[in-house]
């Protein structure tokens, strides 16, 4: 009984396969091109109605969607692999804390970063949409770059979040190519460096930034 990652190569999907790779589970990764605006077509509305991977669909065929909702659902299912704290602990309550922000204050803001015409008002220009959400990614990725404790996000060890902000970091496209992550983030940079060396993820994060 395997997992099924609905997703692209670059996209959201990494942070789905990663934690599951991290989990030592079985998976098939079904392409769904965002350069090719497969995410509108019919079959994968179906899957998700708001047209956005990743999609995760359970070994007993339940679909999840939403980024943070998928890679709690792995942690949850793979307890031993320790993905986050004991449950009610205070590094718990963390991780919650800070990957809700990921995943309402900062994702948002990628999406008005890679289509701002979605958000323009019809006929007007989208750049200044763009570079207003750029420069809220950076003071929102620079809020994560103070809470990151080193060596992982949280001071108990690797979780999750390290794996979600090490994909943040990493999308340099929708981050504004000129804006200098490396001296900008560099706790979350050398973060990802470490998140791309674990063994479970380096194939993962070759796929996904390196070749892809
Ligand atoms: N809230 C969603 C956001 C997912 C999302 O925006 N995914 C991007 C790819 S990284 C996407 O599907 N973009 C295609 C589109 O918006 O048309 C989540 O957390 O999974």
């Amino acid at each position: 009984m395997s997992y099924t990652i609905f997703g692209d190569l670059g996209s959201g999907a990494f942070s789905a396969e990663a934690v599951l790779a991290e989990a030592g589970a079985p998976y098939a990764f079904h392409e769904v091109s965002l350069e090719k605006n497969e995410q509108r077509k019919p079959e994968f509305l179906a899957i998700n109605p708001s047209g956005k991977i990743p999609a995760l669909r359970l070994p007993e065929g339940e679909v999840i969607t939403e980024s943070a909702g998928i890679l709690l659902t792995i942690a949850d299912h793979f307890p031993s692999a320790h993905l986050l704290p004991p449950q009610g602990s205070a590094e718990r309550a963390k991780a919650y804390r800070w990957l809700a922000f990921m995943a309402s204050e900062i994702y948002p803001m990628v999406e008005i970063s890679d289509y701002p015409e979605r958000f323009a008002p019809e006929g007007a220009p989208a750049e200044a949409l763009r570079a207003q959400a750029r420069a809220r990614l950076h003071e929102r990725m620079g809020i994560v770059e103070r809470f990151h404790a080193g060596p992982w996000f949280l001071p108990s060890g690797f979780s999750i979040l390290d794996i979600y902000a090490a994909m943040f970091s990493r999308w340099r496209g929708s981050l504004g190519r000129d804006w200098p992550v490396e001296t900008r983030l560099p706790r979350l940079v050398a973060l990802s460096a470490d998140v791309a060396a674990r063994p479970a993820i380096a194939p993962v994060w070759q796929r996904h930034f390196v070749r892809g």
